[in-house]
């Protein structure tokens, strides 16, 4: 274990934060003939979104009520020592004003063309004595040249260069990166040594920052830790370290007519089981289309924050 993830060991307790143009949708898809088809950040693809209403509905996207302040605070309520945020899902929808391309918050939304609120969040959690790390999806469903191997390398100059606007703009602790696999996608052909060079370029840029597997095949070597998702393991793989990132409904981004909340005695057993495990609990919230962090999502932060103190752990 190394000096790098010191602070991350630590610290433990993380929140997860899906937000993105997806969000607008707030869940739900209503189609042309009236039917209705629900998923959260995957609703582009799963609900078959055509691309140009995809784009029509982040048009109207307004976040007015993002709040970072509110958001670093329900963290440090809850005892989470780092919080980390989608800068980029699937979706390829850039959460910060990207040079690279206008499918972004800054270029492509209602929201006031002069905030920015990977900006807001750095120094909310800077005043705060609170980590920021950023979620980014290599994956691209929207990039024209990410799915054709002949224009790939193109995509890739570009998200080596959204990477690099990342870490000289916003210095983040640590980038989460996701999307890497193959899935049903035959195109999606990130390899190993893809993972291995966009690493080595990373630590060119800042040698502190902090990867999870996901940078290359969920390989022990790459990154700094492993991975699991909505799942405990029973114990570490050959000594890696390792986070379990969790939900509090059902999905990672906002989706309305999810209201199947885990109770504060379960998600507070987690962190239980899992820092006794040596793991880290990356728990996720999902802002609605203003911004705003669901009520029932800040009332079980508090309520594993109030545990924490009342038992000498916070
Ligand atoms: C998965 C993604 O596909 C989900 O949308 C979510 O971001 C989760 C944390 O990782 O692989």
């Amino acid at each position: 274990t190394s000096a790098r993830t010191a602070w991350w060991r630590q610290d433990r307790f993380g929140m997860f934060i899906h937000f993105g143009a997806y969000s607008q949708l707030e869940g739900e898809y209503r189609r042309a003939d009236g039917t209705v088809c629900r998923d959260a950040e995957w609703i582009k693809r799963n609900c078959q979104i055509p691309v140009d209403e995809y784009e029509d509905a982040a048009q109207d996207f307004n976040p007015a009520s993002f709040d970072a302040e509110a958001i670093v605070k329900a963290a440090k309520d809850a005892g989470q020592r780092y919080i980390v945020i989608t800068s980029k899902h699937h979706d390829g929808y850039a959460m910060w004003p990207t040079k690279q391309n206008g499918w972004n918050l800054r270029d492509h939304s209602s929201f006031d063309q002069r905030r920015d609120i990977l900006a807001e969040l750095k120094s909310a959690a800077d005043a705060a004595g609170i980590k920021l790390g950023f979620y980014y999806s290599i994956w691209d469903w929207h990039d024209p040249d990410f799915a054709d191997p002949a224009t790939f390398p193109r995509y890739e100059k570009r998200m080596y260069a959204q990477l690099k606007e990342l870490v000289d703009n916003y210095h983040p602790a640590l980038l989460w990166f996701d999307g890497e696999w193959d899935a049903d996608d035959p195109t999606n052909r990130w390899s190993a040594q893809d993972g291995e060079r966009l690493q080595t370029y990373l630590h060119g840029l800042d040698p502190d920052l902090i990867t999870n597997n996901r940078v290359g095949k969920r390989r022990v070597v790459d990154g700094d830790y492993g991975t699991p998702e909505q799942e405990i393991p029973d114990a570490p793989v050959d000594g890696q370290l390792w986070e379990s990132c969790m939900t509090l409904n059902g999905h990672w981004g906002f989706a309305a007519y999810d209201q199947d909340w885990k109770s504060p005695t379960t998600l507070t057993r987690n962190l239980l089981d899992i820092a006794s495990r040596g793991g880290n609990y990356l728990l996720n919230v999902g802002p609605d289309r203003l911004g705003r962090v669901p009520q029932p999502s800040v009332d079980r932060l508090r309520e594993i924050g109030s545990w924490l103190r009342t038992s000498g752990q916070g």
